[in-house]
């Protein structure tokens, strides 16, 4: 893997660009909370839509660190996890100096589109390279994964796995595949409900599912590396859809409940089932929110586009890039 560290701006301050991405197999609970380690590995696609470019400057004059996110001053939640990741660089790197966090994504934020995946890439390695800690692709995927475990593989382009493991074993790897298009149908771009942090907690705590979801998750992943192996899309497409099916049927045996599903993404699910049946290799895949993915082959995403644009705003993205330092702040 590649040392990003060749491209970092001056000392004290660094911008990075970072994509989301969307689990093939989903990553939904943990087994150790406190340093951010998953019960089960995951696969995603990084994506080449919605970046996130984030700036981190040190100033010795700050008491604490400030966050600027999509042009104005955050504050609450997304503030205080900044803060707690910066708290961890700082002990990492000897260092006690606060500093200015400014962050524009390009996704609207909480629309269950991974826009904390690109965030906490991007604050890892920009941090990492404002901070002077080391800048690979293993450091940084450990490092993002302790702000959300999600960003440990949008640190990695393409197909990357992250895999269970320890603090220091637990990071994304890339993975070769068939080539992977995928249609973001945005059916509400709100924040949701219930974030996934809680929803991944209740999930674990009250669904009778959740130890079966532990149990085939496990197994899925096997099978879907096999698949990426094998150069097989057909067979990653249906392991794709039937992992979102059993994430959503945990996570609906919740109490309290909580469902993520809305009339509409049904909708989208029962034309992309149309579409197959028309004789293209679609599948339909949702993440903690009511927005579908559909999963399809490059030469295919046109099509599949048009074919749920009438139930909403479709948005066509194929593989992207790894998280990377860019010259100046630019966000
Ligand atoms: C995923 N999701 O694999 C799954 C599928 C949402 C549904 O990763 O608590 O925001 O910050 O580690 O990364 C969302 O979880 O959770 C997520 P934290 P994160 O993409």
């Amino acid at each position: 893997m590649s040392d990003l560290s060749t491209a970092t701006t001056p000392a004290g301050t660094a911008t990075a660009v970072a994509h989301p991405n969307i689990a093939l197999v989903k990553y939904w609970g943990k087994s150790d909370a406190t340093v951010n380690l998953p019960e089960t590995g995951s696969l995603s696609l990084t994506l080449d839509v919605f970046p996130t470019t984030t700036t981190v400057t040190l100033d010795d004059d700050l008491t604490a660190d400030t966050l600027e996110l999509d042009g104005a001053p955050a504050h609450g939640t997304p503030l205080d996890r900044v803060r707690r990741f910066l708290d961890l660089v700082r002990e990492r790197a000897g260092r006690s100096t606060h500093a200015r966090v400014v962050s524009r994504n390009t996704v609207p934020t909480g629309a269950g589109l991974a826009s904390s995946a690109s965030g906490f890439a991007a604050l890892a390695a920009a941090a990492s390279a404002a901070y002077g800690l080391p800048t690979d692709a293993v450091s940084l995927s450990r490092l993002a994964r302790r702000g959300s475990g999600s960003a440990s593989r949008s640190i990695l382009p393409g197909l990357a796995a992250w895999h269970e493991g320890d603090d220091t074993s637990s990071y994304a790897v890339p993975v070769t595949g068939p080539a992977v298009a995928m249609v973001v149908a945005t059916v509400d771009a709100g924040p949701k409900a219930v974030s996934s942090r809680e929803a991944m907690r209740r999930s674990a705590d009250t669904s009778p599912y959740y130890p079966a979801w532990v149990t085939s998750t496990r197994e899925t992943l096997v099978a879907a590396l096999a698949a990426c192996e094998a150069g097989d899309f057909t067979a990653l497409g249906r392991i794709t859809e039937t992992n979102a099916m059993r994430m959503h049927a945990a996570i609906q045996a919740c109490d309290p409940p909580v469902r993520y599903l809305a009339p509409t993404s049904v909708r989208l699910f029962d034309r992309i089932a149309e579409l197959r049946g028309d004789g293209i290799d679609v599948w339909g895949t949702a993440d903690a929110g009511p927005n579908v993915v559909a999963v399809c082959r490059p030469g295919d995403a046109q099509r599949v586009a048009d074919a749920l644009a009438d139930l909403a705003p479709v948005t066509v993205a194929h593989a992207g890039p790894g998280v990377r330092l860019v010259a100046g702040p630019t966000a």
